[in-house]
């Protein structure tokens, strides 16, 4: 058979109009924002890559969901619909749901974690990491180096690396890692999945060990898609296959369900623990609500469920990461340097090499951002300096060695033609990045400071 290129697998029924500025419209947003992209109106904003995060666009299914709402107080019918999808797609016995995914971090870490404890991951995410150490843990990140080199093309760069978990193992002893939190398509590492083999091997490590393995399920669909496509054994297997047989291998998960699962709002805490549940359930009502809506209306747990069904789709899943590549690859060929292989929900810019002017102490990633909004009014996000914050003890920066800016597509929500000026507009700035000038705070929050930091241009 001929090959054929990918094409999304729906068809457009409505549309949201979206507003062209001028350049000088675009200045006195960007000044009135303090050069972050976060605090920009979205009015402003022309092609909105700053997330994936309960930005995409829901089927008619879902929306019909929504019409389909049972509201009650307690024991909704939509809890039920909710319920039994999560365990019949992710395998997972037990759901709470909550308001959004950092409402299931909460309720995880303040359940499993003790002062003093260390937590091992496959990096670092903002949220995750914050909620564990206000429950008095340490993050310990054990992912594999290639993760912290845009140009290094491993496959897996979501993997573990078992000399840095056995080193942490040695240094503290198990009782003091409660569990191992991993992620598939690491966010942080530029959309990165982690390979079924390592997971399995993850999997055996923590029962010799006797420590829980904690997933945060956020894209795992996605990377569900890059084991169908590399690793060996898995070429005929659906996504939906795979996608449970990655949930089956850990106890509980954390789901930002606004990712894979194309909805506006929503999460839940998910687990095959009986007793885990009860003490979720605890929790649930003193942060979030009863246990059988969490922070969610009826009706948003129905679009959830039906999202699922829809998220492990493989004509879905080719198009959503063949957009994400088509961009990617586009760029490539421009010569912008972009952290390789390109991930799964975005294309990530390596600040640090179109900016080698600019120190990392005047946040290359920020000004780079801010400069792509002036350029054209495409929005993207710092990942680099920013988003990493300061050591919770030293109050230092952290330095981390990626210093990036995420051009994040929303799922079923562009077209190859924004993708294309978005090529051309990062091609416009990087032809005068030396002119780019570094930034420094006017404004520094204590915690998730890149929300809401202000900054000026350094003259
Ligand atoms: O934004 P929440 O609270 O629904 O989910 C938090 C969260 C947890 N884990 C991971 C891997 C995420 O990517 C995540 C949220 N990510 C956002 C908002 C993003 O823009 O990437």
């Amino acid at each position: 058979m001929a090959r054929r290129s990918w094409a999304e697998p729906y068809k457009i029924k409505m549309v949201e109009l979206i507003k062209m500025t001028s350049p000088e419209e675009r200045l006195r947003a960007i000044t009135e924002a303090g050069y972050n992209t976060f605090l920009l109106r979205s009015e402003d904003v022309y092609i909105d890559l700053l997330t994936d995060s309960g930005v995409g666009a829901m089927s008619d299914r879902q929306w019909a969901g929504l019409m389909m709402g049972d509201e009650a107080y307690a024991g909704s019918r939509n809890f039920y619909h909710l319920r039994d999808t999560v365990e019949e797609y992710y395998s997972y016995k037990y759901t709470v749901p909550t308001h959004q995914g950092r409402g299931a971090e909460n309720i995880i870490s303040q359940m499993l974690i003790s002062e003093g404890d260390y937590i091992p991951g496959n990096m670092y995410f903002t949220t995750t990491r914050l909620h564990q150490e206000l429950a008095g843990g340490t993050f310990v990140d054990v992912i594999v180096d290639e993760a912290h080199d845009p140009e290094s093309v491993h496959p897996f760069k979501g993997n573990v690396d078992f000399n840095k978990l056995n080193a942490l193992l040695n240094e503290v002893g198990a009782e003091k890692i409660p569990y191992v939190c991993i992620a598939t398509c690491v966010n942080m590492a530029g959309g990165q999945p982690i390979s079924m083999a390592n997971l399995r091997q993850l999997r055996e490590w923590c029962d010799n060990n006797g420590i829980m393995l904690v997933h945060d399920m956020t894209r795992v669909a996605e990377n569900a898609f890059f084991i169908q496509q590399r690793e060996k054994g898995f070429e005929d297997a659906s996504i939906q296959q795979i996608v449970y047989e990655i949930c089956s291998l850990t106890d509980a998960a954390t789901m930002s369900s606004k990712k894979d699962a194309m909805v506006n709002i929503g999460g839940f805490l998910a687990m095959n623990d009986a007793k885990l549940y009860e003490r979720a359930c605890a929790l649930v009502v003193v942060y979030e609500g009863l246990h059988t809506y969490g922070g969610m209306a009826g009706r948003d747990m129905e679009a959830l469920a039906i999202g699922i069904t829809e998220s492990v789709d493989d004509n879905h899943i080719r198009a959503r990461v063949g957009q994400v590549e088509y961009l990617g690859e586009l760029l490539k060929k421009a010569g912008v340097p972009i952290v390789n292989p390109i991930g799964g929900h975005a294309v990530f810019l390596d600040a640090r090499r179109i900016l080698p002017h600019l120190p990392q102490e005047q946040f290359p990633a920020q000004a780079l951002a801010a400069a792509l909004y002036l350029e054209s009014g495409v929005r993207a996000m710092e990942r680099g300096v920013v988003s990493a914050g300061r050591n919770k003890d030293t109050g230092e920066n952290y330095m981390p060695r990626l210093e990036l800016v995420r051009l994040t597509i929303p799922r079923r929500v562009y077209t190859q033609a924004h993708m294309d000026v978005t090529a051309e507009s990062v091609i416009d700035v990087m032809e005068r990045a030396d002119q780019i000038k570094g930034l420094r705070f006017t404004y520094e929050p204590e915690v998730l400071r890149f929300f809401q930091a202000r900054f000026e241009p350094v003259n």
